[in-house]
């Protein structure tokens, strides 16, 4: 049976290359079901932000430590910076099992898994601990759950903070302010359907691509956290962000189901405890990185437009509505966890 080596010469190399190595090694694995082992599994997780992001460094520390205590069974070595493609792309390799793992963000899954849409419904939590408070409970729970419609299993949730408007031209004060504007969303979200609420227009692309649209005027703004803005220096070409805080939409980090289905019920305990405890390394990471990020961005001259995000809220409210009748389930959990 083939056996995959994690830590084999494809290393950082270039996308091209880790991209073909990928294709051939779907063809290899077609065949012959995966790439696991009496002994154990080998395999790889995709994760789209550099090495040094929050998000990076807790697979890292996942996949650390669970070959530690697995005693090098499972065997994951971490592909960041998209060398394994873009998020999307990367969730379709994971649904057919040519990738086994990735970390990505909930507005991406909402394609392949409609009823993921719900975390994107603006202004859903009220802050940062009733964010937590419904990922930690019984809402949280579920969704993961639901993952398994569409071949994923979800091992937990990382921070993403809040996600606010940043523009190269005019700056967002109030929702007007989008009037004209166009906006780059990540594919799939309900985050489209918000600009053209607010009164703005939208455009889907990959991450990656963003930095040259903002640069060329393909698009006049994007929104992302903090961190995001600065760790792809989105700030250099578009130099006004809008603490609007309109969504906050988790991270997850998920395992494809044929891969999943290669452990034994004790190695599934073991990778779903793990994953739990690298959610504290992340959240961790993540406070000091949104400061940080805050300081870098003061630094560099960047405007910091501190708003009244009820105005903003207000304006998509018919929005709002629509979605809480039709999520009815998600916000009954959403709700309690105000509690
Ligand atoms: C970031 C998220 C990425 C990616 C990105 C985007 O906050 O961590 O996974 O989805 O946003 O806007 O494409």
């Amino acid at each position: 049976m083939f056996r995959r080596n994690g830590n084999s010469s494809r290393g950082r190399g270039s996308r091209v290359g880790a991209l073909l190595a990928v294709a051939a090694l779907s063809l290899v694995t077609a065949g012959c079901g995966a790439s696991s082992s009496d002994n154990g599994v080998s395999w790889r997780l995709a994760e789209t932000h550099p090495r040094d992001y929050p998000t990076t460094q807790a697979d890292i520390w996942f996949a650390d430590e669970l070959r530690e205590r697995s005693g090098g069974r499972i065997d994951i070595k971490v592909y960041p910076d998209a060398q394994l493609g873009e998020e999307r792309d990367v969730m379709e390799q994971v649904q057919l099992g040519s990738v086994e793992m990735t970390r990505t963000n909930a507005n991406l899954v909402t394609e392949f898994v409609p009823s993921w849409k719900a975390f994107g419904i603006p202004y859903v939590f009220d802050d940062g601990e009733h964010f937590w408070n419904f990922l930690n409970g019984p809402g949280g729970k579920r969704k993961l759950r639901e993952l398994k419609k569409a071949n994923y299993v979800g091992l937990t949730y990382y921070d993403s903070g809040a996600r606010n408007f940043y523009t190269r031209g005019e700056p967002i004060e109030k929702p007007a302010d989008l009037r004209g504007q166009n906006i780059r969303v990540q594919p799939g979200s309900l985050t489209s359907e918000m600009v053209g609420a607010m009164g703005g227009s939208a455009t889907t692309m990959n991450f990656s691509e963003v930095y040259s649209g903002l640069e060329t005027g393909v698009i006049e703004g994007a929104e992302n956290n903090l961190p995001s803005y600065v760790s792809t220096r989105h700030y250099e070409v578009a130099r006004d962000i809008t603490l609007d805080k309109h969504q906050r939409v988790p991270e997850v980090l998920m395992v494809g189901e044929q891969a999943w289905n290669q452990l034994t019920e004790s190695d599934k305990k073991l990778v779903r405890q793990v994953a739990e405890e690298s959610t504290k390394v992340q959240r961790e990471l993540w406070a000091e990185e949104v400061a940080e990020a805050r300081e870098t961005l003061e630094k560099n001259g960047v405007s910091i437009h501190e708003v009244d995000t009820r105005k903003f809220r207000d304006s998509v409210s018919g929005m709002i509505d629509r979605y809480t009748k039709r999520f009815d389930r998600f916000i009954a959990s959403v709700d309690e966890a105000r509690k």
